[in-house]
């Protein structure tokens, strides 16, 4: 009577922790698409993905109502509070605040980007209460090792106008690591990071500096073919999600 249990016991036992674990693996969310999908119901705000792996927790705002939601926001700015003049491993780690302003992290990005094929929506506004957005189809980085070189593809004009294809190819660049197309250093001349050539259409980790304002040329939160190189803007967010 004793052996029959013990030859059945460690397999009822096995069965349903094997199913446990293995779900576990798999319901983890990569990005904020996994979280609506889990729950459609599911309002924008912070939540936790899991980018390179169960170990990966990072905290992302996730935006559920944009052009039908499911984006996964990687950059924001919205109140000038947090320094984005960051050196080299800030941008790769992240920085900020997932309530607030902040930068996801270009390794996350890239994980995020190896996995799934993402479309990339760049949400802005001005200090007068416009808004315009530009969108584009393809979005991804390459790996560190590259740079973490921007793809990006497809435009569609949301008011906004293109002012990120001019950086298409390019690497990203902070004022430590210069690996922009220019003799100097665009980063530090402009006081930003990004996927610099010589040097930008596009500033949106610059110096938040609440709208018009020319002192110093193009150092600004910008988006030229909306708003011109010395208008820094109320709000950006940058945001990716699966392309279905
Ligand atoms: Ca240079």
């Amino acid at each position: 009577m004793k052996l029959k249990v013990l030859k059945v016991l460690p397999v009822l036992l096995l069965v349903p922790l094997l199913t446990s674990c293995t779900d576990l693996t798999l319901t983890l969310p990569l990005d904020c698409s996994d979280i609506y999908n889990s729950d459609t119901s599911r309002p924008s705000g912070v939540y936790t993905i899991y980018p390179i792996g169960a170990t990966s927790a990072v905290q992302v705002h996730c935006d559920m109502a944009s052009l039908e939601g499911r984006w996964t926001v990687f950059q924001r700015r919205m109140d000038g509070l947090v320094n984005f003049y960051q050196p080299w491993d800030h941008y790769k780690m992240g920085f900020g605040n997932a309530a607030g302003e902040y930068w996801l992290g270009l390794e996350s990005l890239f994980h995020l980007t190896q996995r799934k094929k993402y479309e990339l929506l760049v949400d802005m506004e001005d200090f007068e209460g416009n808004k315009a957005f530009a969108r584009y189809s393809s979005f991804s980085i390459d790996s560190e090792s590259d740079g973490y070189r921007l793809q990006v593809s497809g435009f569609t004009d949301g008011g906004a106008g293109d002012s990120l294809l001019h950086h298409n190819g390019r690497k990203f660049s902070t004022f430590d690591k210069d690996q922009d197309a220019w003799p100097g250093n665009c980063a530090k001349s402009f006081l930003g990071a990004w996927w610099y050539g010589h040097c930008l259409d596009s500033n949106p980790n610059g110096v938040y500096r609440w709208g018009a304002d020319a002192t110093i040329h193009a150092v600004g939160v910008e988006w030229e073919h909306w708003k011109g190189n010395d208008y820094s803007l109320k709000a950006i967010s940058m945001k990716i999600r699966p392309v279905q």
